[in-house]
């Protein structure tokens, strides 16, 4: 059922440095994986496979294009086969068709066909983004079966289609997420009063209103009377976003809706891209700190143990595109919302520099640090002290299930792994964090006993 054609045409990539085994790679092979769930991608592998060559890792993100994101060409160099593809999720960043099943069944796709081929051995999952948000949820789903995702505790349990997804052998999460819901949580507005409305928005619950404490030539400074109006805000959308959700699909069920399978769904200033995540962008004093203390790496591979600050800069200084469908609404559908962008929160949700309260993880599916307790497998969990995203890193490796969970953050570098210059005071200060990073990476799945 499953064909595979495999058509040179990507071009020889040539990166800058001095560091890699050999920077020069054979043209990847481009993959088609034609079934019911489209996979493409392109095989990046090493001219003289070594050992490492028998680690394929397995590279897709949710929604983005990643044929040709940095880590296929990087890893390759370092003497990994690399495999890049995309599944069939639109890879605008304005659309939101996001689908919580194919997506798995996508990666399986994946793994199937790296599995069954004789140059691999092992198979690392490699997830960046929302791409660990996905690639966490498929690894415990495949290691412990349709009770990992189709609990009551679920806002949208999984169907059987998830039965036997098969198990990768590795996982590595570099910046995963705190979820694809969380982001979306995070990107809702609390302006957004009527939620029929992105034009009737109340300014004074505005994270753009100065009056508010925005600042929009610098970090802003929000005042806890506006913190706590806001937190609650963006609490009550979610509450109101699920129980609109719910009441259509009981209808859809009930044979009583527009369809009888599912339902259109835009949410007002709910698209989930970094550009649109908010508060916390602006006021740098939110999820800027680690609880505990973790290993830094610096520039040049020097290494010190410390509680991890985020070094980021403010963004998303605006305008506000709560009255725009293109830049700011979610287009999805009612049950990909509640499978794929739903979270339950409590009245009382809020975070502050290292946390969040009031979130039920488990509401909600491709949610790292509710997927990372049942991840067995070796687990290397990486954050980015140039972004948000960074401090997940830490909650993961406190939620591994693995006996051999690994965790580092790397200095300065920005959530493309790629140094955060305008994060240095003066220019060099963080290095080449690319190399840095991948230098990581490549000894750690390279460590002796671990996979080879
Ligand atoms: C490096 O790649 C070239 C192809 O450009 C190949 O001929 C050569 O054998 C490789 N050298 C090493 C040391 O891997
Ligand atoms: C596995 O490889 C065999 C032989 O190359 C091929 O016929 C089969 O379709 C492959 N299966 C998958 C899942 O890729
Ligand atoms: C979840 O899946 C498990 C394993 O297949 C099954 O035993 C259980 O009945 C399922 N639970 C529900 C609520 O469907
Ligand atoms: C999963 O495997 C079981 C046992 O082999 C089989 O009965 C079932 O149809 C499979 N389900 C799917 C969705 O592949
Ligand atoms: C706008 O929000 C502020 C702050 O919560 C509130 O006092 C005011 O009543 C709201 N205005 C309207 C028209 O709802
Ligand atoms: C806004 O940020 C800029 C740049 O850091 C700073 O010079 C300015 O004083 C800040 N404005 C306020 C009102 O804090
Ligand atoms: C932020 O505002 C508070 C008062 O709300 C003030 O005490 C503090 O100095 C301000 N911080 C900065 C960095 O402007
Ligand atoms: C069907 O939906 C309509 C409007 O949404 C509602 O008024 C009606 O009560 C529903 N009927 C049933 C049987 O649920
Ligand atoms: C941040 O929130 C967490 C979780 O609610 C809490 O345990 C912690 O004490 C808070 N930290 C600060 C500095 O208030
Ligand atoms: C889900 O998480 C909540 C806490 O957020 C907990 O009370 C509940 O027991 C959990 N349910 C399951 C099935 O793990
Ligand atoms: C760690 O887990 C692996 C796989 O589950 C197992 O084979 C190994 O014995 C465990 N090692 C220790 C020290 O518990
Ligand atoms: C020994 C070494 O690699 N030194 C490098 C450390 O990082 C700085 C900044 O990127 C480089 O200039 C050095 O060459």
């Amino acid at each position: 059922m499953v064909s595979v054609k495999h058509v040179a045409i990507f071009a020889a990539a040539l990166l800058g440095g001095s560091h890699a085994l050999n920077e020069t790679l054979p043209v990847p092979l481009m993959v088609n994986l034609a079934s019911t769930e489209t996979v493409v991608g392109g095989l990046y592998r090493p001219y003289n496979v070594g050992p490492r060559a028998d680690i394929a890792v397995f590279v897709m993100h949710a929604e983005s294009d990643y044929l040709s994101f940095p880590v296929c060409v990087q890893l390759a160099q370092r003497g990994y086969t690399v495999f890049c593809a995309q599944n069939g999720a639109s890879k605008w960043m304005g659309a939101s068709d996001v689908d919580f099943e194919s997506m798995m069944l996508s990666v399986s796709e994946g793994v199937d066909y790296l599995r069954n081929m004789t140059e691999v051995d092992q198979i690392v999952l490699w997830g960046h983004s929302g791409g660990g948000a996905m690639m966490a949820a498929y690894q415990n789903i495949a290691e412990n079966g349709l009770s990992a995702c189709n609990g009551s505790e679920k806002l949208y349990p999984c169907s059987s289609a998830l039965a036997n997804l098969s198990a990768a052998d590795g996982v590595i999460l570099v910046d995963a997420n705190y979820g694809l819901s969380t982001m979306m949580l995070l990107s809702l507005g609390a302006e957004v009063t009527d939620e029929r409305s992105g034009l009737n928005t109340n300014y004074s619950l505005s994270v753009y209103n100065p009056a508010n404490g925005f600042n929009s030539t610098g970090v802003s400074n929000y005042t806890d009377q506006f913190t706590k109006e806001f937190h609650s805000g963006v609490a009550r959308r979610m509450q109101g976003l699920v129980a609109y959700a719910e009441g259509r699909l009981a209808a859809i069920n009930a044979g009583n809706a527009t369809f009888e399978d599912d339902e259109d769904l835009q949410i007002v200033d709910a698209g989930y891209g970094v550009n649109n995540n908010k508060f916390f962008s602006q006021d740098t004093r939110f999820l800027s700190r680690t609880v505990h203390p973790w290993p830094l790496l610096h520039k040049n591979g020097s290494t010190t143990t410390q509680i991890v600050h985020s070094v980021r800069v403010p963004t998303n200084f605006g305008p506000d595109t709560a009255a725009s469908y293109a830049d700011g609404a979610a287009k999805t559908s009612v049950k990909k919302f509640l499978s794929g962008y739903a979270i339950r929160v409590a009245d009382d949700f809020a975070y502050n520099a290292t946390d969040f309260t009031g979130v039920q993880w488990n509401s909600s599916h491709m949610v790292p640090i509710q997927a990372a307790p049942g991840i067995t497998v070796p687990l290397l969990t990486m954050g980015m002290t140039g972004h948000w995203e960074y401090l997940n890193a830490e909650k993961i490796y406190l939620n591994s299930g693995s006996n051999d969970t690994s965790i580092c953050f790397v200095e300065g570098a920005q959530h493309t792994i790629d140094t955060c210059t305008e994060c240095e005071t003066y220019p060099g200060q963080y290095g080449d964090t690319t190399k840095t990073a991948y230098d990581y990476m490549a000894d750690w799945l390279g460590k002796s006993g671990r996979f080879l």
